[in-house]
């Protein structure tokens, strides 16, 4: 029995504005993602607020729907088996600081709101997300 997954990847406007957006998709492709969708948007602050409606409560929400709103964004649909935990152990901590080696966070990420990469946290919000952004 097959788990094959797919989760929601978004290379953030930090990393957008670094160029980095190719040497973030190969670290995806050597650990067996496929990319089945992208695209290059930048999203009103409105749909950031809706992205991120589960943090509305947190001090930093509306720095976070700033920023995700500041800059063009890569989208992407990532698939491979257990691909929403795998993306996660990939991404690294949140905060960069705290991101193990290897990671993406490690290597690429600012700081905690400048942390160049999101990724689904479970299935069901992969789904959700892969919604939110590629739903025609
Ligand atoms: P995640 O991106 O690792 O899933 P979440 O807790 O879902 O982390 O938070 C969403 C985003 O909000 C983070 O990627 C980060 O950019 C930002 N963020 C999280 N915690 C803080 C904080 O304490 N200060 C500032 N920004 C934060
Ligand atoms: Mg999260």
């Amino acid at each position: 029995m097959s788990n094959i997954e797919q989760t929601l990847s978004i290379i953030k406007p930090d990393a957008v504005e670094r160029n980095l957006e190719n040497e973030i998709k190969e670290m995806f492709k050597n650990k067996n993602f496929k990319i089945v969708k992208e695209k290059k948007i930048q999203i009103e602050k409105s749909e950031a607020e809706n992205f991120y409606k589960v943090h509305e409560t947190k001090p930093f929400y509306n720095d976070l729907c700033s920023y995700l709103s500041s800059g063009p964004i890569l989208v992407m649909i990532l698939e491979k088996e257990n691909a929403v935990l795998d993306n996660r152990e990939l991404m690294g901590a949140t905060n960069p600081k705290d991101a193990n080696d290897g990671t993406i966070r490690k290597k690429y990420g600012i700081s905690i709101d400048k942390n160049s990469v999101h990724g689904s946290d479970s299935i069901e919000n992969a789904k959700i997300e892969i919604d939110f952004f590629f739903k025609d």
